[in-house]
This record gives C-alpha cells, sequence and structure tokens, in this order.
C-alpha cells in the first residue's frame, strides 16, 4: 500500500499483552477503534505474555481482516517475516530490530510502507540518508508503562526539535494520555500513536474519537 501522511493522524497500536493477554478483548477493542476513525493499526505482540508461533499468526490474520473491513492500513511491528506472511499494508522497525536497509529492499518488493523508530538527532540524521522509509516514530515522548525497554523520555521540546531536523513524517508515541493529545498535537508532529491511552480506557469509543480529534470531523 502506498503511504499517506495523514494514515499517521490517529494511529493505535497493540497487542494481546496490551488487554490483559486476552485476544478476544484486543480484537473487541480495536474494532471499537476503527468505528470511531482510527487511520492506522499497528500490531505490536510484544513483552511479558506475548504470543508466539501460529497462535501469533491467527491473531495478526484476524486484526489484518478487521482492519480491511474498515479500510485502515495494517502494520506490523518488528517482524518481517510475519508482515510478509500476513501480506501487510506495512512494517515498522526500530534501531535495534532487524536491519534497515534489508527491511527496505523486502518491503519495497512486497509493496509495503515502512516506518522507523528514531529517538536521538544522530539517529533521525542517519535515517535522512536512506532510501524506503516513509515515516519516524519518535518516543516515548512521556513515561510509558507499556514498553519495559523505552528508552529515556525525551519530552515536547525535544520532539520539536526532531521533528525539525526529520525529512519524513512524524508520530509521536508514549505515554500519550487523553489530557496530552492537544499539546503534542501543537507541536506540529503529523500523528500521534498511543496503546494504553485507547486499549486501557474504561471508553474505548470516546478514547478513539479523542485521538483522532478535529480531523476525523471530514471523514
Ligand atoms: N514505543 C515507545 S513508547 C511505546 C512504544 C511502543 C509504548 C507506548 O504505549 P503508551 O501506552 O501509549 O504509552
Ligand atoms: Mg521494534
Amino acid at each position: 500500500m502506498k503511504f499517506k501522511t495523514e494514515m499517521l493522524n490517529a494511529y493505535l497500536v497493540g497487542g494481546s499483552q496490551d488487554t490483559e493477554s486476552n485476544p478476544v478483548k484486543l480484537l473487541e477493542r480495536v474494532e471499537i477503534a476503527l468505528k470511531n476513525g482510527i487511520t492506522m493499526f499497528q500490531y505490536r505482540e510484544k513483552g511479558t505474555g506475548a504470543l508466539q508461533g501460529l497462535a501469533r499468526q491467527k491473531l495478526g490474520h484476524r486484526l489484518h481482516n478487521l482492519c480491511q473491513r474498515y479500510h485502515c492500513p495494517f502494520v506490523v511491528d518488528d517482524d518481517l517475516v510475519l508482515a510478509l506472511t500476513l501480506k501487510a499494508d506495512g512494517i515498522h522497525v526500530g534501531q535495534g530490530d532487524q536491519a534497515i536497509r534489508q527491511v527496505t529492499k523486502v518491503a519495497q518488493q512486497a509493496g509495503m510502507f515502512v516506518g522507523y523508530s528514531c529517538n536521538t538527532k544522530a539517529e533521525i540524521l542517519q535515517a535522512n540518508q536512506l532510501t524506503g522509509i516513509d515515516y519516524y516514530g519518535i518516543g516515548p515522548i512521556f513515561p510509558t508503562q507499556s514498553k519495559a525497554d523505552a528508552d529515556p523520555v525525551l519530552g515536547l521540546q525535544k520532539l520539536i526539535e526532531l521533528n525539525q531536523l526529520a525529512k519524513k513524517p512524524i508520530v509521536a508515541i508514549g505515554g500519550i494520555s487523553s489530557n496530552r493529545l492537544a499539546t503534542v498535537r501543537q507541536t506540529g508532529v503529523a500523528g500521534i500513536a498511543v496503546i494504553s491511552q485507547v486499549l486501557g480506557s474504561d471508553d474505548v469509543a470516546l478514547a478513539s474519537r479523542q485521538l483522532v480529534g478535529e480531523k476525523g470531523l471530514k471523514n
């Protein structure tokens, strides 16, 4: 699928570990988020209790089907083989994941777009020199409970600086709760990615609409 910057606007990330290791609960919550206008979904099955092998593939398949029903791009985190198996629309990798040059090469052949996590000035400048990357993910902006091995918190000022250096659109991630959405938007980033703001909410529909924001009114 061809990447469009607007896809970053309301970017939901999640795996079964984010819904009490309950895959059905994940599917239910992702469907509510899709109904309420999220613009991208990333399957990120990672950390303690994450599914492996066939269970992981099956859940990914069901999530992809769900996304297709709502015309929402489906991205796989980190796992290039899974992304290819599921015929995902995109792949997202971090600095410590598979070699970015290999990922961009394979992704291009498969027609997948590529997201790349960059958290420092040096990483952004390096990524700016590469071809085949469509957007950068930057974070954690605030402290997060959803990623055990998260890098140090960047804060809003650093996000603004990194956004200015980046030659690709940026999606901000990490600790972005509902009450922080507006200030993150004000930095001028292309979009916001969340796990717990939506998947951990008592009202997934409302949280999704808050994430989508005013841009959702056009749809
Ligand atoms: N990468 C940096 S922070 C993070 C990831 C995957 C976790 C974001 O989760 P939350 O719940 O939105 O803080
Ligand atoms: Mg990763």
